[in-house]
């Protein structure tokens, strides 16, 4: 197998992931669509259930909130898809595609207020996870898709 080509780092990106929930419901498409139609491009696509430990680490801002058990659970419960994104101020992009976190309250026209909504359980279903800063982008990245920033 080849090596893929890794992130260009003069170009921004930013880990989107769609979230257990999302994939269940068949939603993966009309999210990439949202997302390409803006006008960004996929870097790195891979459906993956992910583990505890790498929900832990990449979730670890939130380490000792009363909800991380829950969404650290919901996270690793089932598959996902995560996805690199790439394009000029894609990692506030792609927040603002998104909508805020509650998606009872996330405003129509975003992919948080058009396709999620309060299900009755004990953790949050949101579609789809964004990250929130350059740092974190990063942190994420590497994370998820080691192979596309270091030479293995
Ligand atoms: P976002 O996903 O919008 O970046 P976040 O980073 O603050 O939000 O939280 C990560 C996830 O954790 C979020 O998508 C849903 C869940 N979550 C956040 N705040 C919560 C709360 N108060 N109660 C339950 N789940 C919460
Ligand atoms: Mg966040």
């Amino acid at each position: 197998m080849p090596t893929p080509d890794l992130l260009d780092s003069h170009k921004e990106h930013t880990l989107v992931l769609i979230k257990p929930d999302g994939f269940a419901r068949g939603l993966t498409g009309e999210v990439l669509r949202r997302i390409e139609a803006k006008g960004y491009v996929l870097k790195g696509l891979k459906i993956k259930q992910a583990s505890r430990e790498l929900l832990e680490e990449h979730y670890a801002e939130h380490r000792g909130q009363h909800f991380f058990e829950g969404l650290v659970q919901f996270m690793s419960s089932a598959p996902l898809v995560a996805v690199v994104v790439e394009g000029d101020r894609v990692i506030e992009g792609i927040r603002t595609l998104m909508g805020t976190t509650n998606p009872t309250l996330a405003a129509p026209g975003t992919i948080r207020g058009d396709l999620g909504r309060d299900w009755g359980r004990s953790y949050v279903e949101n579609v789809v996870h964004g990250s929130d800063s350059p740092t974190s982008a990063e942190r994420e990245i590497a994370l998820w898709f080691p192979e596309l920033v270091e030479r293995s």
